[in-house]
């Protein structure tokens, strides 16, 4: 049977376009010019949360506190850096095989949208070519919780009219597995089966997903 609908949902960085390792450059300098340093295991926590969060969570590795406008401020320095790496980014920035299952997902009139964190979602899928691919787009700028609470896929379900049961995340962070999992839907984790291995089903990258598991998850 191939005349059933799920609702596919992607996260943007790590999972569409390596943004999490610009994401994670900008944090380093940012951190380091104020005397804080943090791991790549640390930098696990930091992916799929807002931006105020993930600078909120290096002053606490650092143990420092600032005023309000210094906040503010260095969340803007740290965006302006960042910006600075998508303004080059152009299609040949998709991770290996995202087309071919985006496509796959197309031909079998899936919906999909994107479920991202991100309030530079839109520019960055401008750049990468990929805007009129999603059916829906929910990113930082439509949700006030940010993962792991399941706000941003849940409003993602609610666009594509797809039940949260019926739903699919595909997801490179802890945060972002574990929102897939409260809201109910199907969690498929891009990345180390050690960080990822709360979601329902790991893969390294899309390469290794196969047509033949695309439609399991449409069938079932
Ligand atoms: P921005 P995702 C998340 O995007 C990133 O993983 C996370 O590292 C970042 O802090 C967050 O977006 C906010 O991004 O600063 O561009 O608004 O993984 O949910 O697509
Ligand atoms: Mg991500």
């Amino acid at each position: 049977m191939n005349n059933m609908k799920k609702g596919f949902i992607f996260d943007l960085d790590g999972v569409i376009v390596d943004t999490a390792k610009y994401h994670f450059l900008a944090w380093k300098k940012l951190a380091n010019s104020l005397g804080i340093d943090f791991t790549k295991e640390e930098n696990e926590q930091l992916k799929g949360v807002s931006r105020v969060r993930s600078l909120q969570k290096i002053l606490t590795w650092g143990n420092k506190s600032l005023s309000s406008e210094e906040f503010t401020d260095l969340m803007a320095k740290k965006n302006d850096d960042y910006l600075g790496y998508i303004d080059k980014m152009d299609a040949s920035e998709v991770l290996p095989d995202v087309h071919r299952v985006l496509n796959y997902l197309k031909q079998k009139h899936q919906p999909i949208a994107l479920g991202s964190a991100s309030k530079n979602a839109k520019p960055i899928l401008q750049k990468v070519n990929l805007l009129s691919d999603f059916d829906a787009i929910v990113d930082g700028n439509d949700v006030s919780r940010a993962k792991p609470d399941p706000e941003v896929f849940v409003t993602a379900a609610n666009l594509l009219k797809i039940e949260p049961k019926e739903c699919i995340v595909f997801e490179d962070s802890v945060a972002g597995v574990e929102a897939a999992n409260v809201a109910g839907m199907v969690s498929i984790g891009i990345g180390s089966e050690t960080v990822l291995g709360h979601a329902d089903h790991v893969f390294q990258d899309f390469t290794q997903i196969s047509e033949e598991f695309l439609n399991q998850l449409i069938n079932n």
